[in-house]
């Protein structure tokens, strides 16, 4: 059975749980303690020498970067409708996939980390810089968005997933996306049974 490591307050790790869950894939998920600095011990440093989650392991196979995970998975299980092969889907979910690592994914980390996870030892500064930043990459978003439903069509892939799960992650800081497309997409990706399992329980 796969083994996952992963923090229910990571965009990261999330991502490849709904993915998990919505295909009913089996797995056993691993709890990182990040707060108490597990990642940064030598047992999980073996496994994921970047400290960071999400890693999955398949028995030999160890993976680390949630979107290798995401398309790992999909290949495996046949997941074609996750995953399109068709050139031009595959190209939107590609697009998407690298989109959300390079363009947004910084940004989401400077907000949530400083305005959130480091308290008062977080760096305003560089949370409002990144807050002012992400409006233009929320702008792309919404204008993509006014010309289709999901991502790569008319049903959700694994860009989807991974782009939602971060903008999830926004709103433990309030500060996600209001604009008309994207909480119309927001609100179809956050039905998914499989990416409600994968939200933190607070
Ligand atoms: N590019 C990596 C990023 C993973 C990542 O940033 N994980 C965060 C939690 S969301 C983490 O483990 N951070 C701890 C650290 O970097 O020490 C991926 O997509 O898996």
């Amino acid at each position: 059975m796969y083994q996952l490591y992963s923090f229910p307050f990571s965009q990261h790790s999330r991502r490849v749980i709904s993915l998990l869950e919505q295909a009913g894939i089996e797995y056993e998920n691993h709890q990182v303690d990040m707060i108490n600095g597990e990642h940064m011990q030598a047992a999980y440093l073996a496994i994921n020498p970047n400290h960071q989650v999400p890693t999955l392991i398949d028995s030999g196979t160890k993976i680390h970067e949630s979107n290798a995970i995401l398309r790992y998975l999909c290949i495996k299980h046949e997941l074609s409708q996750w995953y399109p092969q068709q050139p031009d889907l595959l190209a939107r979910v590609e697009q998407w996939l690298d989109w959300t690592q390079c363009q947004l994914s910084p940004l989401v980390i400077a907000i949530v980390l400083n305005r959130v996870f480091l308290g008062d030892d977080g760096d305003k500064q560089a949370a409002d810089e990144a807050a002012m930043k992400i409006q233009s990459r929320f702008g792309i978003m919404e204008s993509y968005l006014a010309g289709t439903q999901f991502l790569a069509g008319d049903t959700p892939t694994i860009a989807d997933l991974a782009l939602a799960s971060s903008v999830f992650q926004l709103s433990l800081a309030d500060a996600s996306p209001q604009t008309p497309n994207i909480l119309r997409w927001y609100q179809a990706v956050e039905a998914l049974p499989g990416f409600q399992k994968s939200l933190p329980k607070t």
